[in-house]
């Protein structure tokens, strides 16, 4: 095997023998394939010029498969192979409307068993592509949209979704097959991603705040009730949604992990009695905070940290995209409804969630709620009262070296803003860090996803303050990095003109030297230091 498309890639080059998140050899070449499988229906959708209107089916298998292959979405090789077998039937399907195109192999291999997909998978890899500089281009853009697949997927689930994605995302795939394209037209294609990248994020914040409602000023309970209970991780509102309506009643409470933490915000959870808080903190400290909840975990995407002993992955429930190898999958009837009642009926028969915390914390800042609050915002800006804002948004992880945004945070001065979304914000959200003037000095936009609303603020702002660039605002961008959806975020903020984001605690292994100097040159992307450089840096000293 061989991966290095998350941040914690073995020896900061690539994960060979087994995946530093837990993959194994087996599942990390079943990932290869499957996404080799999905070029080859993108160059016959290509070079068959078939109308993307017309393949609802095959649009969403293939988003879906996408989003599996995200780091700790899924681990399940059965999943895999049984994905494989049907992209390779739907490709097929396809096939005949693309007769007399010179199709690559990607789009008339064969291999039905789990033994001739492995055998097949060996060959097809990342590092199938000799030329170091094409394959990091490559992989840049494929991870660029397994990213925006995620947020496309989420949109779908509550029935919105837009066929211009769609289209581009067989356009990118089937690219990446291409030994023709330069370089500069892969750099192209990276920053047309991201172009996408901006769509995939407007339309599922378009999804969540027309079904949902805007997300406003919440303080989230971080301590627990003496009720049985549920844990929900993820990023996927539906299954919330359908959680606590089927638990409403039923005694069985319901808490948020990591990311899940921001369905807290959004009007439409609030009539729920049975949703108490938030249990924990980044995906990364799950084991532990599984141990101490006792009751049934519900896995809505990644982050999936393989459990450590049989009690824990016996309550360990997955659906969507996810998927974990001995767990109960839940799956979608044809209308999208998802059964939950075994894990309720679980839950009751466990103990109450042990307390690891209390006292409160507070989000709810995607964009309308900071535009009701911009007349203030801009105030404190030309009173001098915030000197500059922060975006700290993206993934929190294991590594040692992400205490860094802990002590940045803590030291960063007084008249600063940090503006957060994503899992990173675990690094900082509980640290009391104040306000200015009644304004958080941590505003939570959200999930990862949400740091769309993080790019509606910077464009507002930048009208309120009649910039023409978007570079001349006092924000500074210090963006931590994790796993597939942080680059499609990396890459919509480029697309969006943002320059000079500092990326950590690493630069991604899959940049070649040639790659990463291109987004040096001509983004100012750095990466980062010591917290007491970093800090004079951002602030002009
Ligand atoms: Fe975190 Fe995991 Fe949301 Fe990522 S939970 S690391 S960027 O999946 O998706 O922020
Ligand atoms: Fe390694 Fe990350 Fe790939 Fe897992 S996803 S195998 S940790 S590079």
């Amino acid at each position: 095997m061989f991966c290095f498309q998350c941040q914690e890639a073995a020896k900061g080059t690539g994960c060979e023998v087994k995946g530093v998140c837990g993959k194994n050899e087996e599942v990390a070449k079943l990932q290869d394939l499957l996404v080799y499988t999905l070029k080859g229906i993108s160059e016959i959708i290509s070079k068959g010029g078939l109308d993307v209107k017309d393949l609802a089916e095959v649009n969403h298998e293939v988003i879906k498969c996408l989003f599996m292959t995200i780091t700790n979405a899924n681990f399940d090789d059965e999943a895999f192979v049984k994905e494989i077998n049907k992209m390779i039937e739907l490709r097929n399907g396809l096939r005949g409307k693309a007769a007399g195109a010179d199709l690559h192999d990607a789009a008339t291999f064969e291999a039905s068993s789990k033994e001739a997909m492995l055998e097949k998978a060996a060959g097809i890899g990342v590092l199938a592509t000799a030329n170091e500089d094409v394959r990091s281009l490559r992989e840049l853009i494929i991870y660029g949209l397994k990213g925006l697949a995620a947020y496309t997927h989420h949109a779908l689930n509550i029935g919105k979704e837009n066929v211009d994605i769609y289209a581009f995302v067989y356009k990118a795939l089937a690219a990446t097959l291409n030994d023709s394209l330069s370089a500069d037209e892969l750099v192209a294609l990276t920053l047309e991603t991201g172009k996408f990248g901006v769509a995939a994020m407007a339309l599922l914040d378009e999804a969540n705040t027309s079904k949902y409602g805007n997300p406003e000023i919440t303080e989230v309970n971080i301590g627990v009730r003496n009720n049985p209970a549920i844990l929900i991780s993820g990023h996927d509102l539906t299954d919330l949604e359908q959680l606590l309506e089927q638990t409403k009643g039923t005694g069985v409470d319901v808490y948020t992990h990591s990311e899940m933490l921001p369905a807290h915000y959004y009007p439409a959870f609030k009539k729920y009695d049975n949703f108490v808080g938030n249990y924990g903190n980044a995906w990364w400290k799950q084991l532990d905070e599984f141990a101490s909840f006792h009751g049934p975990i519900l896995f809505t995407t990644n982050c999936i940290v393989p459990p450590r002993s049989e009690e824990i992955r016996d309550r360990i429930f997955t659906s969507g995209a996810s998927g974990y190898p001995g767990c109960t999958h839940i799956e979608a009837d044809e209308h999208g409804r998802k059964n939950f009642a075994e894990i309720i009926e679980f839950a009751k028969t466990l103990p109450a969630p042990e307390e690891i915390e209390s006292g409160k914390i507070v989000g709810g800042f995607a964009h309308e709620q900071v535009f009701a609050l911009a007349d203030k915002v801009v105030d404190a800006v030309k009173s001098g009262a915030i000197k500059k804002f922060f975006v700290m948004a993206g993934c929190d992880g294991r590594m040692k070296s992400r205490e860094y945004y802990t002590e940045f945070a803590e030291k960063l001065p007084k008249d600063t803003v940090i503006l957060t979304a994503g899992c990173a914000k675990y690094r900082y959200n509980k640290l009391n860090l104040g306000d200015i003037g009644g304004i958080p000095r941590v505003l939570d936009a959200g999930q990862c996803n949400d740091s769309y609303s993080l790019a509606l603020i910077a464009l507002k702002l930048k009208e309120v303050f009649g910039l023409d660039d978007v570079n001349q605002l006092p924000i500074a961008y210090n963006i931590a990095w994790y796993e597939q959806k942080a680059v499609i975020v990396l890459l919509a903020l480029l697309y969006l003109g943002v320059k000079n984001i500092h990326l950590g605690p690493t630069l991604p292994a899959f940049l070649s030297p040639n790659v990463a100097k291109v987004l040096v040159e001509t983004f100012g992307i750095a990466g980062i230091g010591t917290v007491d450089d970093d800090i004079a840096l951002f602030m002009g000293k």
